[in-house]
Protein backbone atom coordinates (compact mmCIF):
# COMPACT_ATOMS: atom_id res chain seq x y z
CA UNK A 1 0.00 0.00 0.00
CA UNK A 2 1.32 3.45 -0.72
CA UNK A 3 1.19 5.81 1.89
CA UNK A 4 -1.63 8.60 1.72
CA UNK A 5 -3.10 10.85 3.96
CA UNK A 6 -6.45 9.81 5.12
CA UNK A 7 -9.00 12.60 6.35
CA UNK A 8 -10.80 10.93 9.68
CA UNK A 9 -13.89 10.24 7.56
CA UNK A 10 -12.17 8.42 4.99
CA UNK A 11 -10.56 6.51 7.96
CA UNK A 12 -13.57 5.36 9.61
CA UNK A 13 -15.18 4.65 6.40
CA UNK A 14 -12.36 2.05 5.84
CA UNK A 15 -12.48 0.40 9.22
CA UNK A 16 -16.41 0.00 9.33
CA UNK A 17 -16.14 -1.53 6.09
CA UNK A 18 -12.80 -4.24 6.87
CA UNK A 19 -15.10 -4.92 9.81
CA UNK A 20 -18.19 -5.49 7.47
CA UNK A 21 -15.90 -7.60 5.15
CA UNK A 22 -14.63 -9.48 8.55
CA UNK A 23 -18.35 -10.96 8.79
CA UNK A 24 -18.37 -12.76 5.34
CA UNK A 25 -14.54 -14.01 6.40
CA UNK A 26 -12.80 -11.71 4.18
CA UNK A 27 -9.95 -8.87 4.45
CA UNK A 28 -8.07 -6.38 2.50
CA UNK A 29 -5.05 -7.63 0.48
CA UNK A 30 -3.70 -3.85 0.51
CA UNK A 31 -3.25 -3.94 4.18
CA UNK A 32 -1.01 -6.67 4.58
CA UNK A 33 0.56 -7.12 0.78
CA UNK A 34 4.15 -5.61 2.05
CA UNK A 35 4.24 -8.57 4.57
CA UNK A 36 2.56 -11.02 2.36
CA UNK A 37 5.42 -10.82 -0.53
CA UNK A 38 8.60 -8.98 1.00
CA UNK A 39 11.17 -7.65 -0.98
CA UNK A 40 13.42 -10.20 0.56
CA UNK A 41 13.05 -13.21 3.44
CA UNK A 42 11.87 -11.21 7.18
CA UNK A 43 12.24 -14.70 8.60
CA UNK A 44 10.81 -13.95 12.64
CA UNK A 45 13.08 -16.67 13.68
CA UNK A 46 16.04 -15.95 15.56
CA UNK A 47 19.53 -17.63 15.24
CA UNK A 48 20.49 -19.42 18.70
CA UNK A 49 23.01 -22.09 19.83
CA UNK A 50 22.26 -24.81 21.91
CA UNK A 51 25.45 -25.77 24.17
CA UNK A 52 26.18 -29.88 25.05
CA UNK A 53 27.69 -29.01 27.72
CA UNK A 54 25.40 -27.27 29.09
CA UNK A 55 22.39 -29.48 28.01
CA UNK A 56 23.82 -33.02 28.27
CA UNK A 57 22.97 -33.03 32.19
CA UNK A 58 19.39 -31.85 30.97
CA UNK A 59 18.85 -34.73 29.13
CA UNK A 60 20.05 -37.35 31.21
CA UNK A 61 17.72 -35.67 33.95
CA UNK A 62 14.85 -37.11 31.04
CA UNK A 63 16.35 -40.38 31.37
CA UNK A 64 15.69 -40.84 34.82
CA UNK A 65 12.27 -39.13 34.51
CA UNK A 66 10.97 -41.58 31.51
CA UNK A 67 11.95 -44.72 29.82
CA UNK A 68 12.12 -44.80 26.39
CA UNK A 69 9.46 -47.31 25.83
CA UNK A 70 7.08 -45.27 27.64
CA UNK A 71 8.34 -42.10 26.13
CA UNK A 72 7.93 -44.18 22.40
CA UNK A 73 11.10 -41.72 21.65
CA UNK A 74 12.63 -39.88 24.46
CA UNK A 75 13.49 -36.26 23.16
CA UNK A 76 13.76 -32.89 23.81
CA UNK A 77 13.18 -30.84 21.10
CA UNK A 78 14.99 -27.52 20.42
CA UNK A 79 12.79 -25.04 20.02
CA UNK A 80 13.27 -22.29 18.26
CA UNK A 81 13.20 -18.95 20.90
CA UNK A 82 10.99 -17.25 18.24
CA UNK A 83 8.51 -20.06 17.94
CA UNK A 84 8.35 -21.13 21.62
CA UNK A 85 5.40 -24.30 21.34
CA UNK A 86 5.82 -24.99 17.60
CA UNK A 87 7.99 -27.80 18.07
CA UNK A 88 10.21 -26.31 15.48
CA UNK A 89 13.97 -25.27 14.68
CA UNK A 90 12.95 -23.40 11.57
CA UNK A 91 10.28 -22.89 10.19
CA UNK A 92 10.28 -26.08 8.02
CA UNK A 93 12.31 -28.37 10.45
CA UNK A 94 11.86 -30.07 13.89
CA UNK A 95 15.28 -30.48 15.69
CA UNK A 96 15.27 -32.85 19.11
CA UNK A 97 18.14 -34.22 21.47
CA UNK A 98 16.92 -38.16 21.82
CA UNK A 99 18.37 -40.57 24.79
CA UNK A 100 18.68 -43.87 24.79
CA UNK A 101 19.71 -46.04 27.74
CA UNK A 102 21.63 -49.17 28.14
CA UNK A 103 18.88 -52.09 27.72
CA UNK A 104 16.23 -49.98 26.69
CA UNK A 105 14.10 -50.24 23.21
CA UNK A 106 12.46 -47.48 21.36
CA UNK A 107 9.80 -49.54 19.77
CA UNK A 108 9.33 -49.70 16.52
CA UNK A 109 7.05 -47.34 14.27
CA UNK A 110 6.78 -45.69 11.22
CA UNK A 111 5.27 -42.01 9.81
CA UNK A 112 5.64 -40.35 6.55
CA UNK A 113 7.98 -37.52 7.95
CA UNK A 114 10.98 -38.21 7.16
CA UNK A 115 13.88 -37.96 10.18
CA UNK A 116 18.23 -37.66 10.36
CA UNK A 117 20.62 -38.56 13.27
CA UNK A 118 23.30 -37.58 13.79
CA UNK A 119 25.49 -39.64 16.81
CA UNK A 120 26.90 -37.22 19.42
CA UNK A 121 27.28 -39.22 22.42
CA UNK A 122 27.87 -42.31 23.79
CA UNK A 123 28.79 -45.73 21.49
CA UNK A 124 27.07 -49.19 21.63
CA UNK A 125 22.86 -48.08 20.21
CA UNK A 126 21.76 -49.25 16.75
CA UNK A 127 19.05 -47.93 14.90
CA UNK A 128 16.83 -50.40 12.58
CA UNK A 129 15.48 -49.16 9.16
CA UNK A 130 13.34 -51.48 7.37
CA UNK A 131 14.42 -54.78 9.15
CA UNK A 132 18.29 -54.06 8.75
CA UNK A 133 20.32 -52.20 12.01
CA UNK A 134 23.02 -50.14 12.02
CA UNK A 135 25.57 -49.38 15.13
CA UNK A 136 25.53 -46.03 15.80
CA UNK A 137 29.00 -44.61 16.26
CA UNK A 138 29.89 -40.41 16.83
CA UNK A 139 29.27 -38.58 13.66
CA UNK A 140 26.92 -41.34 11.83
CA UNK A 141 24.65 -39.45 9.73
CA UNK A 142 21.63 -41.73 9.63
CA UNK A 143 18.41 -41.67 8.07
CA UNK A 144 14.78 -42.73 8.11
CA UNK A 145 12.80 -42.37 4.59
CA UNK A 146 9.51 -41.30 4.89
CA UNK A 147 7.32 -44.47 6.01
CA UNK A 148 9.68 -46.82 6.50
CA UNK A 149 10.01 -49.13 10.33
CA UNK A 150 12.56 -48.32 12.65
CA UNK A 151 13.21 -48.78 15.85
CA UNK A 152 15.89 -47.74 17.90
CA UNK A 153 17.93 -49.94 20.60
CA UNK A 154 20.96 -49.92 22.90
CA UNK A 155 23.04 -52.90 24.00
CA UNK A 156 26.32 -51.02 25.24
CA UNK A 157 27.03 -49.61 28.67
CA UNK A 158 26.52 -45.83 27.49
CA UNK A 159 24.03 -43.57 27.40
CA UNK A 160 23.55 -42.41 24.09
CA UNK A 161 22.58 -39.40 22.97
CA UNK A 162 22.07 -38.24 18.99
CA UNK A 163 20.34 -35.27 17.58
CA UNK A 164 16.91 -35.77 15.34
CA UNK A 165 16.18 -34.11 12.20
CA UNK A 166 12.57 -34.25 11.07
CA UNK A 167 10.76 -32.62 8.58
CA UNK A 168 7.81 -32.60 10.51
CA UNK A 169 6.43 -28.96 10.15
CA UNK A 170 6.27 -29.24 7.04
CA UNK A 171 4.61 -32.16 6.47
CA UNK A 172 2.46 -30.63 9.56
CA UNK A 173 2.18 -27.71 7.05
CA UNK A 174 0.56 -30.03 4.42
CA UNK A 175 -1.87 -32.12 6.44
CA UNK A 176 -0.09 -35.29 5.03
CA UNK A 177 1.12 -37.07 8.84
CA UNK A 178 0.33 -40.41 8.83
CA UNK A 179 1.72 -42.73 11.36
CA UNK A 180 1.40 -46.30 12.76
CA UNK A 181 3.05 -48.49 14.88
CA UNK A 182 5.36 -52.08 14.50
CA UNK A 183 3.27 -55.34 15.58
CA UNK A 184 6.57 -55.93 17.73
CA UNK A 185 8.72 -53.68 19.66
CA UNK A 186 11.92 -54.08 17.55
CA UNK A 187 11.56 -55.13 14.14
CA UNK A 188 12.43 -58.88 13.02
CA UNK A 189 16.10 -58.63 10.82
CA UNK A 190 15.70 -59.38 7.57
CA UNK A 191 19.41 -58.19 6.42
CA UNK A 192 22.67 -58.46 8.30
CA UNK A 193 24.16 -55.42 9.39
CA UNK A 194 26.45 -53.37 6.38
CA UNK A 195 24.31 -55.07 3.44
CA UNK A 196 22.50 -51.74 2.50
CA UNK A 197 26.01 -50.20 2.16
CA UNK A 198 27.23 -53.06 0.57
CA UNK A 199 24.88 -52.89 -1.82
CA UNK A 200 23.91 -49.56 -2.73
CA UNK A 201 26.90 -47.34 -0.84
CA UNK A 202 29.98 -49.21 -2.76
CA UNK A 203 29.87 -47.15 -5.98
CA UNK A 204 27.51 -50.17 -7.08
CA UNK A 205 24.06 -50.91 -7.36
CA UNK A 206 22.23 -54.07 -7.49
CA UNK A 207 21.85 -54.71 -11.06
CA UNK A 208 18.57 -54.56 -11.85
CA UNK A 209 17.71 -51.87 -9.41
CA UNK A 210 16.60 -48.22 -11.03
CA UNK A 211 16.01 -45.40 -8.25
CA UNK A 212 13.30 -43.04 -9.52
CA UNK A 213 14.39 -39.28 -9.17
CA UNK A 214 12.70 -38.42 -5.58
CA UNK A 215 13.12 -42.27 -4.13
CA UNK A 216 15.39 -41.73 -0.88
CA UNK A 217 18.34 -43.71 -0.34
CA UNK A 218 18.92 -47.23 0.35
CA UNK A 219 22.05 -46.00 1.91
CA UNK A 220 20.69 -45.39 5.41
CA UNK A 221 23.97 -45.16 7.18
CA UNK A 222 26.75 -42.39 6.35
CA UNK A 223 29.59 -43.71 8.10
CA UNK A 224 31.19 -40.65 9.65
CA UNK A 225 34.48 -42.29 9.52
CA UNK A 226 34.25 -41.93 5.20
CA UNK A 227 32.95 -38.56 5.70
CA UNK A 228 35.62 -37.36 7.57
CA UNK A 229 38.30 -39.08 5.28
CA UNK A 230 36.77 -37.42 2.41
CA UNK A 231 36.90 -33.96 4.45
CA UNK A 232 40.34 -34.65 5.21
CA UNK A 233 41.60 -35.32 1.79
CA UNK A 234 39.52 -32.67 -0.24
CA UNK A 235 41.03 -30.30 2.49
CA UNK A 236 44.26 -30.52 0.76
CA UNK A 237 43.18 -27.88 -1.72
CA UNK A 238 42.20 -24.45 -1.34
CA UNK A 239 39.23 -24.05 0.95
CA UNK A 240 35.83 -21.68 -0.69
CA UNK A 241 35.99 -18.82 0.55
CA UNK A 242 32.44 -18.83 2.04
CA UNK A 243 31.96 -22.31 2.79
CA UNK A 244 35.32 -23.67 3.52
CA UNK A 245 35.52 -27.25 2.20
CA UNK A 246 32.01 -28.36 2.05
CA UNK A 247 30.50 -31.54 0.68
CA UNK A 248 26.77 -32.97 0.19
CA UNK A 249 25.43 -36.23 1.30
CA UNK A 250 24.09 -37.86 -1.76
CA UNK A 251 21.71 -41.01 -2.76
CA UNK A 252 24.24 -42.35 -4.82
CA UNK A 253 21.75 -43.91 -6.75
CA UNK A 254 20.17 -40.31 -8.15
CA UNK A 255 23.06 -37.81 -6.91
CA UNK A 256 19.69 -35.92 -5.39
CA UNK A 257 19.95 -35.60 -1.84
CA UNK A 258 19.32 -38.67 0.46
CA UNK A 259 15.78 -37.92 1.48
CA UNK A 260 13.50 -35.57 -0.73
CA UNK A 261 13.11 -32.64 1.81
CA UNK A 262 15.76 -32.48 4.09
CA UNK A 263 19.87 -31.57 2.25
CA UNK A 264 22.53 -32.37 4.81
CA UNK A 265 26.14 -31.44 4.03
CA UNK A 266 29.22 -31.85 5.94
CA UNK A 267 31.98 -29.13 5.87
CA UNK A 268 35.90 -29.27 7.08
CA UNK A 269 36.94 -25.34 7.86
CA UNK A 270 40.88 -25.58 8.57
CA UNK A 271 42.54 -23.94 11.63
CA UNK A 272 42.96 -20.09 11.86
CA UNK A 273 40.09 -19.84 8.77
CA UNK A 274 37.50 -17.36 8.97
CA UNK A 275 35.00 -17.18 5.93
CA UNK A 276 33.52 -14.57 3.68
CA UNK A 277 29.62 -13.22 4.80
CA UNK A 278 27.64 -15.65 3.03
CA UNK A 279 23.57 -16.12 3.18
CA UNK A 280 20.61 -18.50 1.58
CA UNK A 281 17.28 -18.89 1.81
CA UNK A 282 17.52 -22.26 3.45
CA UNK A 283 17.30 -21.94 7.30
CA UNK A 284 20.10 -24.63 8.38
CA UNK A 285 20.97 -26.46 11.56
CA UNK A 286 24.68 -26.36 12.01
CA UNK A 287 26.41 -29.30 14.96
CA UNK A 288 30.31 -28.69 15.30
CA UNK A 289 31.53 -32.13 15.38
CA UNK A 290 35.03 -31.30 15.83
CA UNK A 291 36.64 -28.22 16.82
CA UNK A 292 36.43 -24.97 18.26
CA UNK A 293 35.62 -21.65 16.84
CA UNK A 294 32.66 -19.38 16.64
CA UNK A 295 29.60 -18.86 14.59
CA UNK A 296 28.67 -14.98 13.64
CA UNK A 297 25.09 -14.91 12.73
CA UNK A 298 23.77 -11.14 11.86
CA UNK A 299 24.42 -9.63 14.61
CA UNK A 300 25.22 -12.20 17.05
CA UNK A 301 28.18 -14.17 17.65
CA UNK A 302 27.97 -18.08 19.12
CA UNK A 303 31.59 -19.55 20.49
CA UNK A 304 31.76 -23.05 19.30
CA UNK A 305 32.87 -26.53 20.70
CA UNK A 306 32.10 -29.78 20.31
CA UNK A 307 28.20 -31.08 20.05
CA UNK A 308 27.27 -27.36 20.03
CA UNK A 309 23.97 -26.92 17.80
CA UNK A 310 23.55 -23.56 16.06
CA UNK A 311 20.71 -22.61 13.92
CA UNK A 312 20.42 -20.28 11.36
CA UNK A 313 17.44 -18.68 9.75
CA UNK A 314 16.54 -17.79 6.12
CA UNK A 315 18.47 -15.37 4.60
CA UNK A 316 20.64 -14.29 7.78
CA UNK A 317 24.41 -13.53 7.13
CA UNK A 318 26.63 -16.00 8.38
CA UNK A 319 30.32 -16.05 9.12
CA UNK A 320 32.24 -19.33 10.64
CA UNK A 321 35.38 -18.69 12.56
CA UNK A 322 37.78 -21.77 12.93
CA UNK A 323 40.39 -21.52 15.95
CA UNK A 324 41.06 -25.18 14.83
CA UNK A 325 40.36 -27.84 12.38
CA UNK A 326 36.55 -27.60 12.92
CA UNK A 327 34.10 -29.98 11.29
CA UNK A 328 30.54 -28.87 10.87
CA UNK A 329 27.45 -30.89 9.69
CA UNK A 330 24.15 -29.44 8.74
CA UNK A 331 20.88 -29.80 7.25
CA UNK A 332 18.31 -27.73 5.89
CA UNK A 333 15.11 -27.62 3.76
CA UNK A 334 17.81 -26.91 0.46
CA UNK A 335 15.99 -29.69 -1.27
CA UNK A 336 12.51 -28.49 -1.13
CA UNK A 337 13.53 -25.13 -2.03
CA UNK A 338 15.74 -26.57 -5.04
CA UNK A 339 12.62 -28.49 -6.80
CA UNK A 340 10.44 -25.31 -6.26
CA UNK A 341 12.95 -23.05 -7.95
CA UNK A 342 13.17 -20.57 -4.61
CA UNK A 343 16.41 -21.24 -3.30
CA UNK A 344 18.83 -18.47 -3.68
CA UNK A 345 22.33 -17.82 -2.09
CA UNK A 346 24.16 -14.50 -1.57
CA UNK A 347 27.92 -14.47 -1.28
CA UNK A 348 29.36 -11.02 -0.03
O1 LIG B 1 13.07 -41.54 16.30
O2 LIG B 1 11.25 -41.99 15.23
O3 LIG B 1 12.72 -36.76 17.47
O4 LIG B 1 9.24 -40.39 15.40
C1 LIG B 1 10.55 -37.29 16.72
C2 LIG B 1 9.66 -38.21 16.18
C3 LIG B 1 12.28 -38.92 16.70
C4 LIG B 1 11.95 -41.21 15.88
C5 LIG B 1 11.84 -37.66 16.97
C6 LIG B 1 10.11 -39.49 15.91
C7 LIG B 1 11.42 -39.85 16.17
Amino acid sequence: MRAAVLTPDQRAARAAFYERIGTHHMTPLWEVLGALVPPQPRSPLQAAIWRYSELREQVMEAGRLISAEEAERRVLILENPALPGNSSITQSLYAGLQLILPGEVAPAHRHTQSALRLVLDGEGAYTAVDGERTTMRRGDFIITPAWTFHDHGNQGRDPVVWLDGLDIPIVRFLDAGFAEKGDELSQALKRPEGDALARYGANMLPVDYHARPADPTRVFVYPFERTREALVAVAQGAPDPHLGHKLRYVNPATGASPMPTIGAFSQWLPAGFETRPYRSTDGTVYVCLEGRGEARVGERSFPLQENDIVVVPSWHELQFRADRDTLLFSFSDRPVQQALGLWREQRN
